[in-house]
């Protein structure tokens, strides 16, 4: 257990390692799904899984809401300025012990105090970068992914790299440059963007094509500046609808990939996938885990869930394993998320506010994606869903419908055919049979 230097006490006091119990278990500190080391198709489900901590709900938040102060007990609040970002540091390594979560991710501002000028936030970020460094040399723990924090200080008000203001975009850039200098100190495994104020209110004060092309700008210099200081890392954007700006530039998967084609930035690119940003969207998680996957960009996920009853982003830590499953079915399609993980982008309610609530929150989330796994692994196995999307679509393997796919056909061979082939047979999509199935290996599966 990592020792606080700042308070020479643990922060989760009665908290030891969770381990694995199995299925039966009714011990609420530990893992019933989720055994790091169990074997799936060859890779343990630590590997499989990659989880990681988002620095922000956990460290950094305190449960406000629009009509309340904080409610969270958070034991390293006590301190303030730079000790408490240090007690943040802290806290934080003790908690991935006592998960043995591999990876966590932040943003800039979620670890260090922004300063009375930019050079005294980056010198403020420098001493939190150093500590981490040092406390990610003694344990196995790895950086996800880093980002930077362009929307709460007022600045960003009219975006960042989108804003009107040059003076804006110039600061934002500055902090980028910042951001992936620090990405390539911690080893990060990806760097992502989440457009945060990239967005509008109104087109009566928008120049939208003027917003777009500076957001490709703005990609293209962060691509250049990796590479000229060898950060290797991949570059993600996190598609979100509708929050905090009416219309958000990067919306959903679909938008984002079309916007990345157009600017030629496809290439340096993947998509970090949320599940709430995707229901938020209108579209399910797997939509959109599926759209980024078949176009080749599913690069990582920020693993969580909405309330289907609120309209926003309510960031709940996931228990619903119809998503998790078919998410990881996705992934599992995938071969996987390459440096990607799924990362809890995912905060205890306001009414959870104890510190041991982050302990259950996080083995809720592993043990629903664990189980997921290997619900996924099962059906991709027993190639439940593939048998039938092969036998729905076989009039493609031959006839007129090869001849399609082949690219032999045209409007008038096709149109000949039609003339020719005077009934039409539909057979059923059975997507009820299917979810029964689906229920029954969620249920029976071992
Ligand atoms: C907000 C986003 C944010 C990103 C990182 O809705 O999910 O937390 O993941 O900036
Ligand atoms: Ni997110
Ligand atoms: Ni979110």
């Amino acid at each position: 257990m990592v020792q606080t230097q700042i308070s020479g006490v643990k922060f989760f006091e009665n908290a030891t390692k969770v381990n694995f119990e199995g299925k039966k278990s009714m011990n609420p500190f530990a893992f019933k799904y989720y055994n790091p080391e169990e074997i799936i198709a060859g890779k343990t489900m630590k590997e499989h899984l990659r989880f990681s901590i988002a620095y922000w709900h956990t460290f950094t938040a305190d449960g406000t809401d629009p009509f309340g102060v904080g409610t969270m007990q958070r034991p390293w609040e006590r301190f303030t300025g730079m000790d408490l970002a240090k007690a943040r540091v802290e806290a934080a390594f003790e908690l991935f012990e006592i998960l043995g979560v591999p990876y966590f991710a932040f943003h800039d501002r979620d670890i260090a105090p922004e300063g009375s000028s930019l050079k005294e936030t980056n010198q403020n970020l420098d001493s939190i970068v150093e500590m981490i460094k040092d406390h990610m040399k003694t344990s196995n723990v790895k950086l996800l992914w880093n980002t930077a924090n362009m929307f709460t200080n007022p600045r960003f008000v009219h975006g960042a790299a989108t804003s009107s203001n040059a003076d804006v975009f110039a600061y934002a850039a500055a902090q980028v440059k910042k951001g992936l200098e620090t990405a390539k100190e911690l080893g990060a495994e990806n760097y992502v963007f989440w457009g945060g104020r990239e967005g509008y209110e109104t087109l009566l004060n928008t120049d939208l094509k003027l917003e777009l092309d500076n957001l490709a700008r703005f990609m293209h210099m962060a691509v250049d500046y990796a590479k000229e200081i060898g950060f290797t890392g991949q570059f993600l954007i996190e598609p979100k609808p509708k929050e905090p700006t009416t219309h958000q530039y990067d919306t959903d998967a679909a938008t984002t990939i079309s916007f990345l084609r157009q600017y030629g930035l496809d290439k340096d690119f993947k998509l970090n996938l949320e599940a709430n940003h995707a229901t938020l969207a209108g579209h399910t998680f797997e939509h959109e885990l599926s759209v980024a996957r078949v176009n080749g960009m599913l690069g990582s996920v920020d693993a969580n869930q909405g309330n289907p009853l609120l309209g926003w982003d309510t960031d709940e830590f996931p228990t619903d394993l119809y998503s998790t499953t078919l998410a990881m079915y996705e992934i599992l399609q995938n071969g996987g998320l390459g440096s990607g993980g799924l990362n809890f982008d995912a905060k205890v309610r306001r009414t959870s506010f104890e510190p041991e609530d982050l302990i259950y929150a996080h083995i809720a989330g592993m043990d629903a994606f664990a189980r997921g796994l290997k619900v996924a692994y099962k059906l991709k196995e027993d190639r439940v869903f593939e048998n039938v999307i092969a036998e729905r679509y076989r009039s493609y393997k031959e006839g007129i419908g090869l001849e399609i796919v082949e690219g032999r056909a045209n409007f008038h061979t096709l149109e000949q055919y039609a003339l020719n082939n005077s009934t039409i047979k539909n057979e059923s999509g059975r997507t009820e049979q299917l979810k029964a199935t689906l229920n029954q290996y969620l249920l029976e599966v071992e």
